[in-house]
């Protein structure tokens, strides 16, 4: 049995879990503070190789609030790294994804935690669909904005967080002047886990979107709320249910994050180096 998560006592207040698991990070790391927070999805692992010097590796729960990961090829494990331009960055390889149901405040808990240990940068990555026919798998995009159409929201209460620059327009650029050929799209964040039908794909085409996924917008709002910068990319490991002719199989996402995972990780070493 697993240790009962605090953020499961509907009394605790989320910032104060957040704070306490931060304090545990900065006891273990010896580190009183991180300067940038990455969130690796699928496919985007080895980055945390290829960044810099990882200095400690800490088993997600350990850390007040965070729990195992539900999905093979999610590692749940905090990394402490330095970077060759001295800052230090935190990578979260444990995400909790909302389709796990165990409520808003577990699947941002990371981001809270990464606000807490001093984080002013969050990097968010995701596997993701395509919905652009003129992506395929294995492609890197920037994401510009989102549509969240989980329902819910990280904020509790009359909380009004402004989200007109949600995902900052000076980090893409950053980001392109690194990689002038990336594309940028809308991401929209599906409740999942079941992949959408082709109707779905069609509407969120329709109301603007580029991307479908299941992760990063609620995350984004949260760090947002933090004060965050965010720079959100998602790797598009398949076409989108109907774009693609081929049905959907995680075992083709994993596949096509795993062929693209040294470019997207060398794209993401370099961005950071200029952070
Ligand atoms: I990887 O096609 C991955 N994650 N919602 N749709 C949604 N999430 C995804 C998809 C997809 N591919």
């Amino acid at each position: 049995m697993h240790a009962a998560n605090p953020l499961d006592d509907p009394t605790a207040d989320p910032f104060q879990v957040a704070a306490a698991a931060a304090s545990v990070i900065a006891e273990t790391t010896g580190v009183e503070r991180h300067d940038i927070a990455l969130t690796l999805g699928s496919g985007w692992g080895r980055a945390a190789d290829v960044i810099g010097e990882t200095t400690h590796t800490i088993a997600a729960h350990e850390v007040p609030g965070f729990s195992k990961p539900a999905l093979e090829g999610h590692v749940g494990t905090l990394r402490s790294i330095a970077l060759p331009n001295g800052k230090r960055a935190l990578v979260i390889g444990a995400r909790t994804h909302y389709y796990e149901g165990h409520g808003v405040r577990r699947v941002v808990h990371s981001v809270r935690t990464a606000a807490a240990a001093g984080a002013t940068t969050m990097i968010l990555t995701n596997g993701a669909g395509g919905i652009r026919e003129s992506w395929t798998a294995g492609t890197p995009v920037l994401i510009r904005d989102h549509i969240n159409l989980t329902a819910d929201s990280p904020l509790e209460g009359a909380t009004f967080v402004d989200l007109t620059d949600l995902y900052s327009a000076r980090l893409r650029a950053l980001a392109h002047s690194i990689e002038p050929s990336l594309d940028e799209g809308v991401y929209v964040q599906f409740r999942g886990p079941h992949y959408e039908t082709p109707a779905e794909v069609q509407m969120a085409k329709a109301i603007g979107g580029d991307i479908v996924g299941m992760s990063t917008a609620l995350e984004a709002i949260a760090a947002r709320q933090a004060g965050m910068e965010v720079l959100g990319m998602s790797l598009i490991t398949n076409l989108a249910a109907g774009i693609q002719q081929t049905p959907l199989s995680h075992e083709e996402v994993i596949e096509a994050g795993r062929a693209a995972e040294p470019v997207i990780s060398a794209l993401l070493a370099r961005i950071v180096a200029e952070l």
